[in-house]
């Protein structure tokens, strides 16, 4: 529900570090360990062992002070360190915004994909630093360190979106990336049965 008891916030300008990737001031911050992707690397055993030593920070969620209430206009950047569990490359959770709206990421460092699910079709977008990626609304969306560095991006999406992770729960996400011994990038079905192209 919008939090109609918050007061609408003044004008605010946020301080954003380009090198850095940072906003300030800013609001929370999350932290996303391995274990807390329980049920989304195809590979279950690699992801228990990799819970087991030592449950990595795979993102983190820096957010700037705007509310995720109706009508605000929130701003975060996320930062995905790079690696694979299994053969499966770092990722985000993966959400549905349940009022379908869209949203607009601007890549700032590394190199990353958007994969995007409408529950049919899934599109991917190559993430550079200035690429703006559109994401219509209706379609379920994550993000992926395809790179050998952390890749970080802005994003900006109506404070009324929400986040629904059970919908990729249970919907999937229609492709997987992998990196196979070292070499190049690919999609895969989401089962991991077919290659999908690169
Ligand atoms: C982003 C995501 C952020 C983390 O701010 O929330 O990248 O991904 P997950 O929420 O899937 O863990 C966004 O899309 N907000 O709507
Ligand atoms: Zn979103």
């Amino acid at each position: 529900m919008p939090d109609f008891a918050a007061p609408p916030l003044r004008p605010l300008a946020i301080a954003f570090d380009q090198a850095t990737a940072t906003l300030s001031p800013e609001g929370a911050t999350l932290e996303r360990r391995m274990s807390s992707l329980e049920g989304l690397f195809l590979d279950h055993e690699a992801w228990q062992a990799s819970v087991a030593d030592g449950d990595p920070v795979v993102y983190r969620v820096q957010s700037s002070p705007v509310p995720e209430t109706d009508r605000e206009l929130p701003q975060s950047i996320t930062t995905i360190e790079p690696g694979t569990t299994g053969d499966e490359l770092w990722m985000t959770k993966g959400h549905q915004h349940p009022n379908h709206q869209g949203e607009i990421y601007l890549a700032l460092h590394g190199h990353g994909g958007l994969l995007m699910f409408d529950g049919q079709d899934a599109e991917w977008l190559d993430m550079t630093p200035g690429t703006i990626g559109y994401i219509p609304p209706g379609w379920a969306h994550r993000s992926i360190n395809v790179g050998a560095d952390p890749y970080s991006f802005l994003a900006v999406y109506p404070g009324g979106a929400g986040h629904d992770y059970g919908w990729v729960l249970e919907h999937g996400m229609g492709r997987r990336a992998v990196r196979r011994d070292g070499g190049a990038v690919r999609l895969l079905s989401y089962d991991g049965a077919d290659d999908a192209g690169a």
